[in-house]
């Protein structure tokens, strides 16, 4: 495979509803897409779920930019790559950067699946036809608002509710929800904001029956989340905390967490996610797919990692219609009955609608030499 030209594309997207963690609230999405040309007219598509601000990790869209724009395009283009995981052999001497590089590898894998003629969930090794998904539920005005929302979403038919929490919306807001609905897989994420002191805390949400607590401690830490994990009955799912491979053995080694959210921009493309759910699975901890607000794009490429047989939970991906008026892709993801089809078409295996990609791009600039 070679690629031919790169097109970087700055998109913002309008955010149906704001969506607020502990870190900030995102009111509309603006994001990097990849594309990758061949010389056979084939294009593969990648998104990178860098915000505009270095909230939830040190990468933004600008720096993501610059990565692409500076070290990453340079190192593909024209080159001959036998298999897309020769690609993040090739940025390994580059340090982190691994929402830049996810978004350029991710294109590269949809371009190759292309070129094979499969789905890329198959083209990664994965066998599920279908997979099961669940919502995330940012940080609401009021508890009856966020009762409100819970409701709506089990009639949608999704399958697990993960609730975003904070100091001061934590264990009264998770009392009332697991009194209004008793049976709901339930589960909370902290995305970093308690230390060793809250301890009290994260302990009292053990009777509430959460399926698991992701990532309440600081976003580099492992170690102290070894010592919350020892006092919890509830299993510590770790997102923010986990890079790598070796980010996985080290905290699965410690006993850190009992089950990792996989965020393929987060371990620098599909190639170190499927590595981590390899080791994962050698080791029974279940994985999850994580969301980062994605486009269409970036969903499919969610779909297709969740395919691989450790993906034993459900993720975060929710359909399309969740989060914007009109998505990039044709068909848009759809969730029914909390499971989303995956598709059977070659690559990511739905259609970017370049006319819509076109009304939503800021910047475009495309790279040949
Ligand atoms: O921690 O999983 C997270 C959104 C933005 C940043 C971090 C996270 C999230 C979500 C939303 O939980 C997942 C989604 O619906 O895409
Ligand atoms: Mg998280």
């Amino acid at each position: 495979m070679k690629i031919k030209e790169v097109t970087l594309r700055h998109l913002k997207m309008n955010l149906k509803a704001p969506f607020s963690t502990s870190f900030g609230t995102f009111k509309d999405k603006e994001f990097i897409l990849v594309e990758a040309k061949n010389d056979h007219g084939q294009s593969g598509w990648g998104e990178s779920v860098a915000f505009m601000s270095p909230l939830y990790n040190e990468e933004t869209l600008q720096t993501n930019w610059h990565m692409l724009e500076d070290f990453l395009i340079p190192q593909l283009i024209n080159k001959e790559i036998s298999h897309p995981d020769d690609v993040s052999a090739r940025f390994s001497p580059i340090r982190r950067n691994h929402m830049a590089k996810s978004a350029i590898e991710g294109a590269a894998w949809d371009l190759y699946a292309k070129e094979v003629a499969k789905p890329l969930a198959a083209t990664l090794g994965g066998e599920k036809k279908k997979i099961e998904v669940g919502i995330s539920i940012g940080i609401q005005k009021t508890i009856d608002g966020l009762l409100k929302l819970i409701d709506e979403y089990v009639t949608e038919g999704y399958k697990r509710m993960k609730v975003k929490i904070k100091p001061g919306w934590d264990v009264d807001v998770i009392r009332e929800v697991r009194k209004q609905f008793p049976s709901i897989q339930l589960m909370a994420d902290a995305n970093s904001a308690y230390t060793l002191e809250d301890l009290p805390i994260l302990k009292e949400l053990d009777q509430f029956d959460l399926i698991m607590i992701e990532q309440p401690l600081a976003s580099d830490d492992i170690v102290d989340h070894a010592r919350v994990q020892k006092e919890l009955a509830t299993p510590i799912c770790l997102d923010e905390s986990i890079h790598s491979v070796e980010d996985a053995r080290k905290a699965v080694g410690l006993g850190s967490c009992k089950i990792i959210n996989i965020k393929i921009g987060r371990v620098g493309g599909l190639t170190n996610a499927k590595k981590i759910h390899d080791f994962c699975k050698e080791h029974h901890i279940p994985v999850w797919c994580g969301g980062m607000l994605e486009s269409g794009i970036g969903r499919a490429h969610n779909i297709a990692l969740t395919t691989l047989a450790n993906f034993t939970m459900p993720g975060d991906t929710a359909a399309s219609s969740r989060y914007f008026d009109q998505d990039l892709i044709e068909p848009e993801v759809t969730v029914h009955d909390g499971f989303i089809t995956v598709p059977d078409e070659p690559g990511i295996g739905y259609e970017p609608n370049l006319d819509v990609i076109r009304g939503f791009t800021i910047k475009e600039k495309t790279y040949n030499n």
